[in-house]
């Protein structure tokens, strides 16, 4: 049983890996087995990481790119090829959000969110994907959302590119999944990072919203996500395709509640 979830071997690149959701899954993977490449924008995020990867008993590799840049992300591989080989599990999980109702968003403002976070996937895997398809075997893992089924205001840009992402990974699958490449989604809920802080800290009202939407009673946390991305990265999931994989503690299942009604 636990050689379906041995990773002994492959080379993973998870996208933004050096905190919140994507160093949960570089934990998750790392620790079934396999070598762990991490890039983001900043060095000091990278060597920050490091550190962090290391007192978990990973030796992460770490490099300096801009997911949303072709040449970036072409150089970038290339030196993963080299140093570390060819990328047997892909997770896009880099991305933004900006908060700002549709009428006060500057266009720039849209177009920046649906790069990192629609554009940036189809960059990186089509650069990852020639290998895996000689290889005749691979995984990618795309960071979709609730928001790539429900909207919500404020986030029309976020929501635009997770729903996009939803369906782009169902055309990786249609067009790879006959070369043994798996392409998946995960569709986290409310997860406690860095990203939702400022619409859960300090007595936020949105954190009863999410409290009275999520029968789990509680935000996920970045280990929860890890956890399923190790499925989708293993040998378990190899007949698993086109599929997103919601991580949401039920919101989705949930059409809400009166708030301290009890279960009848
Ligand atoms: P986070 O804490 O904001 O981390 C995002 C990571 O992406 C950061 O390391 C960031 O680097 C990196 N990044 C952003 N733009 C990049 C670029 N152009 N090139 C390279 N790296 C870039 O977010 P998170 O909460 O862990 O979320 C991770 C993923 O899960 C995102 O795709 C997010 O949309 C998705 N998600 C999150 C939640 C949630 O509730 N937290 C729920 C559903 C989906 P810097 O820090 O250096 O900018
Ligand atoms: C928001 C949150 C959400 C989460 C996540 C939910 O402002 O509504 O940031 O968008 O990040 O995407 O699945």
């Amino acid at each position: 049983m636990n050689d379906l979830f041995d990773l002994t071997g492959k080379v993973a690149l998870i996208t933004g890996g050096t905190h919140g959701i994507g160093m949960a899954i570089g934990k998750t993977l790392g620790k079934a087995g396999a070598k762990i490449c991490v890039n983001d924008l900043l060095e000091v995020r990278l060597e920050n990481a490091k550190k962090e990867y290391a007192e978990a008993g990973i030796n992460v590799f770490t490099l300096v790119f801009d997911v949303t840049d072709e040449a970036q992300v072409d150089a970038g591989i290339s030196v993963i090829e080299r140093e570390v080989g060819p990328v047997d599990i892909l997770v896009n999980n880099a991305g933004i959000i900006k908060r700002i109702p549709i009428l006060d968003m500057a266009v720039e403002d849209y177009k920046q969110v649906i790069d990192v976070d629609l554009v940036a996937p189809f960059i990186v895997s089509k650069r990852v994907v020639p290998n895996m398809i000689r290889k005749r075997a691979g995984k990618i893992i795309n960071m979709c959302s609730m928001m790539s089924v429900y909207g919500r205001n404020t986030v029309s840009a976020y929501a635009s590119a997770k729903g996009g992402l939803k369906l782009l990974t169902a055309n990786m699958c249609c067009e790879w999944a006959k070369y043994n490449l798996q392409i998946n989604g995960i569709g986290p809920g409310y997860i406690a990072t860095a990203q939702t802080a400022p619409i859960r800290e300090g007595n936020h009202p949105f954190n009863d919203l999410v409290m009275t939407r999520t029968p789990a009673g509680r935000w996920g946390e970045p280990e929860d996500v890890g956890n399923a991305a190790l499925f989708l990265a293993s040998k378990a999931s190899d007949f698993v395709n086109g599929h997103v994989l919601y991580v949401d503690g039920g919101i989705l299942a949930n059409f809400g509640y009166v708030k301290g009604e009890n279960d009848l």
